[in-house]
């Protein structure tokens, strides 16, 4: 009888062993520079889950690849458009909010919008904008926007955001076109301004723009608010600022595709990443606009303080919504433009 015992015990854990290591596992596609890797091991800590992060640096690199389906991803952290169209294709997983009670940290107003009524299907991690950041011993004109650093004397000494859609909406934004009014007309229109502002640029890098301007390579970047936050609070010859042309914001959620293998293990990372605590860690890691009301009271007053992070119209700014097979127009024009 022992011995039965003995091979019940044995095989079971044969059997059921993969099931088990499976839960352990939890694989992460989301931006580069985003997610600390502390918060990682804190995860792996209290749950026992491992994870793996693999990184991106567009919406449509992410979405390319998952589409794609070589690689099986647990969550992924698209911006608010493309939320919008991963759930019209229906590729992205139903939230069961009842394995998420933290979700009661996050500031309403980053709730139930447009894109995903009741959040079905993401929840926020982090919100932003993009601006203009500068060496304030370099530049020494006024800089209010993009009229100023897209001129013939600053050739050559800017970083700019490595994303086809950010480009295109500054330009449109510029020439008083809605960022979401995006046509292939209005792609036609905003053409010749937008080769001669990428014919000034230096260098495209959505990973860690900062890094140029740290190592004085460049002058002035138009970059995450995150990254700007960083030089800004590290050097006080660093300045911020929104372009007066016009600015939207982001708001970047967590989301489980349809097909992934762990979805209970990216249901705790969800419920793990808004608590306060958490929160403030990442936002210390990677300040933009945090979107946990209770991380946020974490915060010193100088940090909440910080203009870049928390810009003081944020709610006026718009989001960014799907734009559909355009985009594949917006990419051609960006790509096609830097060839030249
Ligand atoms: N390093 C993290 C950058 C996150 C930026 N996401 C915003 C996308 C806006 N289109």
């Amino acid at each position: 009888m022992k011995r039965v015992c003995k091979f019940i015990v044995a095989m079971s854990a044969v059997l059921f062993s993969p099931m088990i290591a499976g839960a352990q596992e939890l694989s992460l596609f989301a931006w580069s520079e985003y997610v600390p890797q502390s918060v990682l091991d804190g995860f792996t800590k209290e749950t026992g889950i491992k994870v793996t992060y693999e990184t991106y640096a567009s919406n449509e690199e992410m979405v390319t690849k998952l589409v794609a389906g070589g690689a099986n991803y647990d969550l992924v952290i698209p911006s608010e458009y493309t939320v919008e169209a991963l759930k019209k294709q229906s590729l992205l997983a139903e939230l069961d909010h009842a394995k998420i009670p933290n979700l009661k940290n996050v500031q309403p107003s980053y709730m139930n919008l447009a894109y995903d009524q009741g959040n079905k299907v993401s929840v926020p991690w982090m919100a932003g904008t993009v601006g203009i950041v500068y060496n304030g011993e370099k530049i020494k004109d006024p800089i209010t926007g993009f009229k100023d650093i897209f001129q013939d004397k600053y050739k050559k000494r800017l970083v700019v955001l490595d994303d086809a859609r950010e480009f295109a909406s500054w330009v449109m934004v510029a020439q008083g076109i809605d960022v979401n009014a995006v046509t292939k007309d209005n792609l036609a229109k905003i053409r010749p301004q937008q080769k001669q502002w990428m014919d000034l640029v230096r260098s495209y890098d959505s990973d860690s723009p900062k890094t140029a301007l740290q190592s004085g390579d460049v002058d002035i970047g138009v970059v995450w608010n995150g990254e700007g936050s960083l030089l800004i609070q590290d050097d006080p010859k660093f300045k911020w600022v929104l372009p007066q042309e016009g600015a939207h914001k982001f708001i970047d959620s967590l989301c489980v595709p349809k097909n992934a293998k762990n979805k209970e293990a990216a249901h705790k990372f969800i419920n793990y990443v808004l608590k306060p605590e958490v929160g403030k860690e990442i936002w210390e890691a990677f300040p933009y606009t945090t979107v946990n009301v209770e991380s946020k009271k974490l915060l010193s007053d100088e940090q909440r303080g910080n203009l870049a992070s928390f810009p003081a119209n944020e709610d006026k700014l718009k989001l960014f919504t799907d734009i559909g097979e355009v985009m594949a127009e917006v990419e051609k024009q960006f790509s096609d433009l830097k060839g030249q």
